[in-house]
């Protein structure tokens, strides 16, 4: 691919970064005013109604007491605000990653996890194993930092140089401890605006958010041109099987594994 910079590492080095460790971090990819710009456009979607047919909400209890329901995240939310879907899929993120996949990146899903004060972490596991692979062999995440993340909010965590061993659990399921074990998990606190880029076989947990604040980040996940555009029939997939709250049947059961 033609060199150049992205978030003020060159692409050779990015992308030498990301096979080495299976993800890169870019301090200070979008500016101050870009990452205000996209917390406020978090908040539109937030305050948007919740409508079958619209972007999906996802809601959640929080780990302690008092128990309460909560955001957890909205998904699928491209096609109905267009400052985002502009971010996303036509600028210079879609192009960082596509120096990553060496193809034209695609979008495969988007996502904003809110991870409201006292709301759970996420088990340590790898993104190809929720029934990914179905779709491309391969994917780049994009975690695009709205709030500052802490250890205290329960930032991303990820074993850097594990993300070339393969599925290390089967399919659904976290990776076992006495895998984890052997692995050195690196919180990654981030600033607002500060993009991680991160390998779909690189394993990551996140821990409870113990502050009083919401800690909300993005997660774009691109897949290579070559491997098709698969994000209408993951997210039909996804529908049948997890739809968001509004969409949902009195007295089925939804379960969420990884
Ligand atoms: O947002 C986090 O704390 C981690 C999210 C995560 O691992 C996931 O959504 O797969």
């Amino acid at each position: 691919m033609a060199d150049g910079t992205i978030g003020g590492m060159g692409d050779a080095e990015a992308r030498a970064l990301f096979a080495r460790d299976g993800m890169v971090v870019l301090p200070g990819f979008f500016s101050a005013a870009e990452a205000a710009e996209i917390a406020q456009w978090t908040k539109e979607l937030q305050a948007a109604p919740e409508e079958v047919g619209r972007h999906w909400v996802y809601w959640e209890n929080t780990r302690t007491e008092p128990v309460e329901r909560v955001i957890q995240r909205i998904e699928n939310f491209c096609p109905f605000h267009t400052g985002f879907d502009r971010l996303v899929r036509h600028d210079r993120l879609s192009a960082a990653v596509s120096n990553l996949l060496g193809d034209r990146a695609l979008l495969f899903k988007e996502k904003i996890n809110f991870k409201m004060p006292r709301a759970p972490g996420f088990t340590p596991h790898q993104d190809q194993a929720a029934g990914w692979s179905r779709y491309a062999p391969f994917f780049v995440t994009a975690m695009v930092t709205i709030d500052a993340t802490t250890v205290e909010n329960g930032c991303l965590e990820i074993a850097p140089g594990w993300h070339d061993k393969g599925l290390l659990s089967p399919e659904w399921e976290p990776i076992p401890d006495g895998t984890v074990a052997q692995m050195n998990m690196q919180p990654l606190p981030t600033a607002p605006g500060d993009v991680v880029l991160f390998d779909s076989f690189a394993p990551h947990q996140s821990a409870i958010n113990a502050t009083a604040e919401p800690r909300r980040v993005l997660y774009l996940t691109y897949n290579a041109a070559a491997h098709g555009d698969q994000l209408g029939a993951y997210y039909a997939d996804k529908f049948a099987a997890f739809p968001p709250d509004v969409a949902r049947q009195p007295g089925d059961k939804y379960i969420f594994r990884v």
